[in-house]
């Protein structure tokens, strides 16, 4: 690392690259043998997705994968991280495999490896197959054992050449955004129940990694991928740090602690207890089995979370988290993406710092960080998004302030190579580095984009300022 000069360096094995979904960019819903998930049901349900949009046709990236890649490959891409759609594998009850489904996942992989780049496959990215919502979905135990056969599947297919795997995406997102706040598929707003599926998730992550290990040579490596925010108060009085905590604990530790080994953490099983029983559904084993080593964390982050101590302890708390009581949930502050997301970069260099400490030997990849923008189009067909880029170039000099303070930090993704279906907002906000025309499938790469490249041609960005040569 250049400490002197006015170049931040990253390690020189450090991986760059940038992440998608299934969902949000495929489309093709119906082809090959597709069928309904629980993203299709949800966004046909009127009034769950902004302007009634849909998975279709999205980036059609179903069919123009041979050209992402080229853009990828063109933007010098290292690794690239997509998700895999359960119902285009087992798209139906009796559980048998569609074969287109897994051939198009093939031709992508063999695509990327062609070009050089390392294929990061995340096996549920929240398109829950429909028929298995038909069965009670993340609520139902079953399904653990479901996504654990589906696990091995998309492993038996593709393991020979894909060597990195994320189980899930953000499960307190399925879990939390699915069944509590009900702003995500399946839109379900029953706290208790969320739980629940949160602790069906964690053991579909265990019993999947169990599953894929047994198959597994030593070059693969086996992740889980979790969303991570900071609390923050402005006071540091014991009721402040006792909203902070209790955010923490719902969002961060209830996930983290358990594939950690450490059980559910004490304190937010204690704060969430009024809601009722929901650890009726943890059997015996069902801890180690949540426990089973990962290789390195995904790490998503986008925004810290403003608390302050309610003026009643006892108050429920709108908003995310389950059980949540006594806490008011603030306004983000300063200059907000127009997604209405704080931009705190420091937020994320505490928080990388803190897992590197809370979680050491345990290797991290930043697997999603960006933000949403109003990109502007001009007369030249150029997209110039300043706020983008910085928004990225403060963000990586957090993860390398955090590398220096000691957290092992080996790549950053950013999200997301395209503009793309942004779930209940649907394709009104816009995450790529690269432009989406959604009326022509046009890809144009961003100023942001071009930076990016930049940055990964160089491995490093500039110690002040915005300019990146
Ligand atoms: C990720 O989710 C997803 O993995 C990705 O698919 C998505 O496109 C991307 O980020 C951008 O959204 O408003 O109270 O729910 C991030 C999800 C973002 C969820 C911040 C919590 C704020 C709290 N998180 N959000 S709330």
């Amino acid at each position: 690392v250049d400490l002197a000069s006015d170049t931040l360096r990253f390690p020189a094995d450090f991986t760059w690259g940038a992440a998608t979904a299934a969902f949000q960019i495929e489309g093709s819903t119906t082809v090959d043998g597709r069928t309904p998930s629980i993203w299709d049901t949800f966004a046909a349900t009127p009034g769950k997705v902004l302007n009634g949009d849909n998975g279709d046709p999205a980036c059609d990236h179903y069919n123009r994968s041979a050209e992402d890649v080229e853009l990828m490959s063109q933007l010098g891409l290292a690794a690239y991280r997509f998700s895999v759609a359960w119902p285009r594998i087992v798209p139906a009850a009796d559980g048998a495999v569609e074969p287109r489904g897994l051939a198009f996942y093939d031709r992508l992989v063999d695509q990327l490896l062609a070009k050089g780049i390392q294929p990061v496959a995340t096996l549920y990215h929240w398109d829950l197959p429909q028929w298995l919502e038909d069965q009670g979905g993340w609520r139902n135990r079953d399904t653990a054992y479901r996504f654990a056969e589906y696990a091995q599947v998309v492993f038996g297919r593709l393991g020979d050449r894909v060597k990195l795997w994320s189980t899930l995406n953000e499960p307190w997102c399925s879990a939390f955004l699915g069944h509590h706040k009900g702003n995500h598929a399946p839109g379900l707003t029953d706290s208790k129940a969320s739980l629940e599926a949160m602790h069906h998730l964690l053991l579909a992550h265990g019993l999947a990694t169990r599953a894929m290990r047994e198959q597994a040579t030593a070059e693969h490596r086996f992740s889980l991928v979790l969303n991570f925010t900071q609390g923050k108060a402005d006071n540091d009085d014991t009721a402040s740090l006792d909203a902070v905590r209790k955010v923490d604990g719902l969002h961060n530790r209830i996930f983290l602690d358990p594939v950690l080994g450490r059980g559910y953490p004490a304190d937010v099983v204690d704060d969430v207890a009024w809601l009722g029983d929901w650890q009726r559904v943890v059997q015996d084993g069902d801890l180690d089995v949540i426990a089973t080593p990962i290789d390195f964390l995904g790490v998503n982050y986008y925004s810290p979370t403003r608390v302050a101590p309610a003026a009643d302890p006892e108050a429920v708390s709108d908003g995310p988290f389950p059980g949540l009581r006594g806490v008011d949930l603030l306004d983000p502050r300063g200059e907000l993406t127009s997604f209405g997301w704080e931009q705190n970069a420091d937020a994320f260099a505490e928080l990388l710092t803190r897992l590197g400490q809370d979680a050491p030997g345990l290797p991290i990849v930043i697997t999603e960080n960006g933000s949403a923008f109003v990109d502007e189009v001009d007369e030249l067909g150029h997209v110039d998004d300043p706020q983008r880029l910085a928004f990225l170039v403060d963000h990586l000099r957090a993860v390398h302030r955090a590398i220096e303070a000691g957290t092992d930090i080996r790549g950053y993704l950013a999200w997301s190579l395209l503009d793309n279906f942004e779930w209940a907002e649907g394709y009104s906000q816009r995450f790529g580095v690269v432009r989406v025309d959604y009326e022509t499938q046009e890809r144009t790469v961003k100023s942001s984009g071009a930076a990016l490249a930049r940055i990964i041609a160089r491995n490093s960005i500039p110690a002040t300022g915005y300019e990146v040569e």
